[in-house]
């Protein structure tokens, strides 16, 4: 086998899947993690980010002896990078976690080895990786973007899975091999089709960094444009969830759904990326972005005038999440929006969150209580959804005509 040895640098929620599953087809995995805590649960067996089924699957893994984790990398025949690309103030990428993985993988290089970048990463990241492992070890050849032979083959290949079906979609999503030359796209699909059933496409380095920032801009001006809509069917008097049902019926119209803004951890990120890159151009990306960021206050601007109707209002926000039937707490707006909502003094704000058992520090201290969904009913007067979690799809008109309901994802629209 062409690969015996892959070292997966950040345990993430995209590092250690991909550890995993290359793992559990038999190669030996080295993940590599500046948390102690983290390597240390993974050695356990056991996971430190939730994800379905990622429990076994690491622990099937780590049993076998085929993963293991360390903080301190180690000689591999092929290097991944998972790590997080954050932005800066004034919303500018840092890259500071690829250079420092880079720091730390280029002692361990040798020839021959592949190096690939999966962080989503702004157009010339991987030319700056590949500068950044040169500097280090100038006894090394790297590929430059024109690509001529090279000691150390040096691709990106960004991650495309969705938060909560990942294990899934790391095997069968089609895969962007942008090598930094055909020979580094080459060695690259190699170690892809140890585990990948989907397609793996080849491209430069530079179409593969802005394809995937693409495709999260992509959702993100359609987004705006259905979050758009929901604030012009106010003004008109119109039920944007029936609005955007009847224009789906033409075959060439797909409106998605507005919300209360977007959450997570990539698509209210990335666009960020390529607005950076080119200011001036990216007009339309930048001004998605800004609708997105800004339905959070127009949503708080509803529940307040809705809470002017009662002299002590008590306030239940259903859901917490970024997105359905997750726990993950992070980047949403949902949370913003009750923590807001609590700290503006509106009335009483109680959550319910049917997937975590307890309140994050940040609604405890500003005096938000957990309930249940039954709780909720008997107590509010305003009911606030941000989340459509399935145990909140069965909620009837008749549950709550009782209360002044703000429905930020079309809950009620045809009940
Ligand atoms: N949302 C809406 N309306 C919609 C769809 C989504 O308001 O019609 C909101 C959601 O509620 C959520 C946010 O958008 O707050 C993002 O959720 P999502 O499920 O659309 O996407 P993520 O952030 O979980 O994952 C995305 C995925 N990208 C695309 O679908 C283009 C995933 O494939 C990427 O791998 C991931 O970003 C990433 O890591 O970049």
């Amino acid at each position: 086998m062409a690969f015996s040895k892959v070292s997966v640098i950040g345990l993430g929620y995209i590092g250690l899947p991909t550890a995993a599953v290359i793992a559990s087809r038999g190669i030996d995995v080295i993940g590599i993690d500046v948390s102690e805590k983290a390597v240390d649960t993974i050695n356990q067996g056991k996971v430190h980010i939730v994800e379905p089924d990622l429990d076994m699957v690491v622990q099937a893994a780590v049993t076998m002896g085929k993963l293991r984790a360390s903080l301190t990398p180690e000689p591999a025949d092929a290097f991944m990078i998972a790590v997080p690309t954050p932005f800066k103030e004034g919303k500018q990428p840092n890259l500071d976690y690829i250079q420092q993985a880079a720091e730390a993988i280029a002692p361990v290089l040798e020839k021959g080895n592949l190096v690939i970048l999966e962080s989503t990463s702004p157009v010339g990241a991987t030319e700056k990786l590949a500068g950044w492992l040169q500097a280090a070890r100038p006894d090394l050849h790297f590929p430059g973007q024109t690509g001529h032979e090279a000691d150390v083959f040096v691709a990106h290949c960004p991650e495309r899975v969705l938060p909560g079906r990942v294990l899934e979609e790391l095997v069968s999503n089609d895969r962007i091999i942008g090598g930094m030359s055909q020979a580094c796209s080459d060695k690259a699909i190699e170690l892809y089709k140890v585990f990948v059933r989907g397609d793996c496409i080849t491209t430069n380095a530079r179409t593969a960094e802005m394809a995937k920032l693409t495709e999260n801009s992509f959702r993100d001006v359609n987004i705006a444009f259905a979050n758009e809509l929901s604030i012009i069917c106010d003004e008109l008097k119109i039920n944007v969830w029936e609005l955007i049902a009847l224009s789906n019926r033409h075959p060439r119209v797909n409106i998605l759904s507005p919300g209360p803004g977007v959450g997570g951890h990539c698509i209210a990120v990335d666009p960020w990326f390529i607005v950076d890159s080119a200011p001036e151009s990216a007009r339309m990306i930048r001004t998605a972005r800004e609708i997105n960021d800004g339905k959070p206050d127009y949503v708080i601007g509803k529940v307040k005038a809705a809470a002017d109707e009662f002299k002590r209002p008590v306030i239940a926000c259903l859901g917490l999440a970024f997105k359905p039937d997750i726990d993950d707490l992070r980047e949403s707006p949902a949370m913003d929006i009750t923590k807001q909502l609590a700290n503006m003094d509106v009335g009483e704000v109680l959550a319910v969150e049917p997937n975590i058992n307890k309140l994050p520090p940040s609604l405890l201290s500003e005096g938000v209580t957990l309930v249940n969904l039954q709780e909720s009913l008997e107590k509010a007067n305003v009911l606030v959804v941000l989340v459509d979690h399935k145990p909140f799809k069965s909620l009837t008109i008749d549950d709550v005509n009782t209360k002044l309901v703000v429905d930020t994802r079309g809950l009620f629209c045809n009940k």
